[in-house]
């Protein structure tokens, strides 16, 4: 299992933050997801024999924020 932690920019409510907890929630690969408004981040364990840190961006980048780091 890894850990990513990753910066989130856009996210200005809770709203947003669940928005972003639903994104994970249906990607597999993703096995926990702590998302938090302040600081503005996502601390992410996954299994990278099935997602890598790049898909994991890209799925907040489609969810229409903007990744950090
Ligand atoms: Mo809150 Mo986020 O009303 O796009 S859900 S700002």
């Amino acid at each position: 299992m890894q850990t990513v932690t990753i910066i989130i920019k856009g996210m200005t409510c809770m709203g947003c933050v669940n928005s972003v907890k639903a994104v994970f929630k249906n990607l597999s690969g993703v096995v926990q997801a702590e998302v938090t408004l302040e600081p503005a981040q996502a601390i992410i364990q996954y299994d990278s024999n099935n997602i890598n840190i790049d898909q994991i961006k890209a799925a907040i980048v489609d969810a229409g924020f903007e990744v950090m780091n």
